[in-house]
């Protein structure tokens, strides 16, 4: 399972020059404007592990008083969110997509709107003790970023408003 990624290797290739170190590549930093009662923000990037060992993102820093890996399941037909602490296995040669609608960055306790154009300083922190600076790009949603046929909001779709963080807590969700 670990493996399917592999084919996109060689696509992937020609931006590992971009990388601030040389095994493991970030791009596509991105985190969509919320709005100004939003306490949290989901943040999206993909990283690809050009070493020969593997790496496991355990988590990251950020100006926030929360910042969680997670990742958004679909049950009996309603999406919610679920902590990962144990974080995301990157094998070598693969690339791991944090994504709307599945594994994603949260950041949580937010005071403040974060607009388009601001740009998010973080630490992504792997196995081994491995820290990259990463630097988010805040902007825009795009205008039909994701609805589905049926006209529901697609899956991460929820995490742009008001957004239910109980199950992070353990707690029931409660309106
Ligand atoms: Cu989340």
């Amino acid at each position: 399972m670990l493996r399917t990624a592999l084919a996109f290797l060689a696509l992937a290739s020609p931006a590992l020059a971009e990388s601030h170190l040389p095994a493991i590549v970030i791009h596509d930093a991105v985190i969509f404007e919320t709005t100004p009662v939003a306490k949290a923000a989901a943040g999206y990037l993909t990283i690809t592990n050009d070493s020969d060992a593997p790496y496991t993102l355990t988590g990251i820093e950020a100006g926030f008083p929360r910042a969680e890996l997670h990742e958004s399941v679909m049950e009996n037909d309603v999406m919610r969110m679920v902590p990962r602490p144990e974080g995301f296995d990157i094998a070598p040669g693969e690339t791991l997509s944090l994504e709307r609608g599945g594994r994603h960055i949260m950041f949580m306790g937010l005071d403040t709107q974060l607009t388009d154009g601001t740009e998010i300083p973080a630490t992504l922190i792997f196995s081994d003790e491995v820290r990259i600076p990463v630097t988010f790009d805040v902007m825009t949603m795009p205008a039909d970023p994701g609805t589905l046929d049926d006209g529901r909001l697609a899956p991460g779709m929820t995490e742009q408003g008001e957004m239910d963080h109980s199950g992070t807590e353990g707690r029931p969700a409660e309106d």
